[in-house]
């Protein structure tokens, strides 16, 4: 199988974890796309009973356009389970997340959920975070001063591009990718980083997923 058929082999795996009656947080990215169409499938042919909360609209979109019941997060007291893909997984399940650039939303829906699942095809997972990059999130206002910053730092920061223009999260803030390789201290950066004034989030995802699903040649792999 190739990677695309590796993607939709876990979203039609992880889809059976939801259950009639759940709120289920819908990640973003290509393979959640895939768990986003089995659910739909759910509810046309089981009339499954479910309430989404998205982590994107383009997310929103999709799920919206398959008749998935979609309400806002401030409209709910708490999220059953989430599932959302991941751009890096390590051994100790620590993950970079953000390459589909709505890592704010992504954390915050997470933060709201009583389990989380990723579903990621095995490229994903990696000995050690950093190579794949790592996203921060920064308000608009004075963002030239933290890219700056982080340049000082070392951490060879790039703007995230859209075209010609810089990206805009659906949140309407920047985004600035650091490439300095592999992160010998994950918990180190992360407070480093979210302390710095003008930086919204980063990609960091430590502590926060319960169980992974991995594409392999043989099946999904439930890990955790
Ligand atoms: C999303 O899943 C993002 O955080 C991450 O970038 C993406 C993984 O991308 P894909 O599933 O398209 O490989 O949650």
């Amino acid at each position: 199988m190739d990677q695309n058929e590796l993607k939709a082999l876990v979203g039609q795996a992880a889809v059976k974890y939801i259950e009639d009656g759940m709120i289920v947080g819908l990640g973003t990215g290509s393979t959640v796309r895939y768990l986003v169409d089995a659910l739909g499938e759910r509810v046309k042919n089981e009339g499954l009973n479910i309430i989404g909360v998205t982590t994107s609209n383009r997310t929103t979109e999709q799920a919206t356009s398959l008749g998935i019941t979609i309400k806002d997060l401030d409209e709910v007291d708490h999220v059953d389970l989430t599932i959302d893909g991941a751009d890096e997984v390590d051994p100790n399940f620590f993950g970079i997340k953000g390459g589909g650039g709505a890592l704010l939303w992504e954390k915050i829906v997470n933060n709201a959920s009583t389990k989380n699942m990723w579903i990621v095809d095995e490229s994903k997972l990696v000995d050690q975070l950093g190579d794949f990059g790592l996203p921060v999130e920064v308000i608009p206002f004075g963002a030239s001063h933290v890219f700056s910053a982080l340049e000082a730092k070392g951490y060879q920061p790039e703007w995230r591009m859209d075209g010609d223009q810089k990206y805009r999260t659906d949140e309407g803030n920047l985004i600035i990718d650091l490439r300095f390789g592999k992160i010998a201290d994950l918990e180190q950066l992360a407070n480093e980083l979210i302390q710095m004034v003008g930086v919204v989030e980063h990609g960091l995802f430590l502590h926060r997923v319960d169980t992974v699903i991995v594409g392999r040649q043989d099946g999904p792999e439930v890990l955790g």
